[in-house]
């Protein structure tokens, strides 16, 4: 955390987006679509004004998951594909944080892919963002589960054939309470929809198509191809559905806002003394 965050119990000041960033200097490829979506949560977070030391940044691993040191907030890097354990039990443990889970598609669709599904159906009020770049950067590009079935690649040559997975439909059918695709070259539009998806109560989640250009140059033309979704969000899981899975892939805003109250956890064990809980499963 720098020195430029309020200290907890003083009056609050305005957080400008440069009071969520850290001093370390990312070490992303030049060009990376990871950097404008680090840029775009900070200034989300400028948005929704609150103190970086009231918010938690929590990822796995990948290129994506090294956002969390990159901003002045408290931060967690945990293993691969568990970043949403991890920040589903902080937000319950510490409901006064505001907590936003960062993840790759690797990360969260393949080994954290049953943390997705059950954090969609848990519903914990926390903002979901996943930076798909269909393929696996950090280990220096194999196929992802979004990666296209003919995608050709020296490490999947002629492609894998295997279906692409499909993030927003999932997360929908799952629970998910907010559900959005964002470009990270619309840096703009990406923070409106994160601060959006902070506010909103419940697991939101957020894809951002975020190219990764070392090993898919190609993705540079997603810039050409990304446009607004043309339709309002809706709260009708149905309509939001057909719009889902009828849509190109590449239309970008907030398509469904739900009303499911957000689970706040179980209740309370009776004593929360150390010493007694200890007592109570000693064996
Ligand atoms: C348990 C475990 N399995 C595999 C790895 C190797 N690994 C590190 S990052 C990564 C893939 C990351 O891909 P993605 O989440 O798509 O992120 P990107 O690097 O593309 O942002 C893998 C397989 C690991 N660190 N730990
Ligand atoms: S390998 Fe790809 S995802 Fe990783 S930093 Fe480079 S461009 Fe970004």
């Amino acid at each position: 955390m720098n020195d430029m965050c309020q200290p907890p119990g003083l009056a609050p000041e305005t957080f400008g987006a440069q009071h969520y960033k850290s001093d370390y200097k990312p070490i992303w490829c030049p060009g990376c679509g990871d950097y404008t979506v680090l840029a775009a949560i900070t200034k989300a977070l400028a948005t929704v004004q609150k103190p970086p030391h009231e918010v938690a940044v929590v990822s796995g691993i990948g290129c994506s998951s090294r956002i969390p040191a990159y901003t002045s907030c408290y931060g967690f890097h945990g293993v691969h594909g568990r970043a949403l354990a991890a920040g589903t039990g902080l937000k319950v443990a510490r409901p006064d944080l505001t907590v936003l889970v960062a993840s790759g598609d690797g990360d969260g669709y393949s080994i954290g892919g049953n943390h997705f599904l059950h954090a969609c159906r848990r519903n914990v009020d926390l903002t979901y963002i996943v930076m798909d770049n269909h393929v696996y950067g950090m280990t220096k590009g194999q196929p992802s589960p979004t990666t296209e079935p003919d995608w050709d690649s020296k490490l999947s040559p002629g492609g894998t054939g295997v279906r692409s997975f499909h993030p927003l439909v999932i997360a929908l059918a799952s629970g998910a309470n907010f559900v959005a695709r964002a470009f990270s070259g619309d840096q703009q539009g990406t923070a409106e929809i994160i601060a959006q998806g902070i506010r909103h109560p419940g697991f939101s989640f957020i894809e951002i198509l975020s190219p990764c250009v070392t090993f898919r140059p190609e993705q540079r033309d997603w810039r050409n191809l990304v446009h607004p979704a043309s339709v309002q969000p809706t709260d009708d899981p149905a309509r939001a559905a057909k719009r889902i899975m009828t849509d190109d892939g590449f239309n970008i805003g907030v398509l469904y806002a739900g009303h499911r109250a957000p689970y706040a956890g179980g209740p309370s064990p009776a004593s929360a003394d150390m010493a007694a809980l200890e007592a109570e499963f000693a064996v």
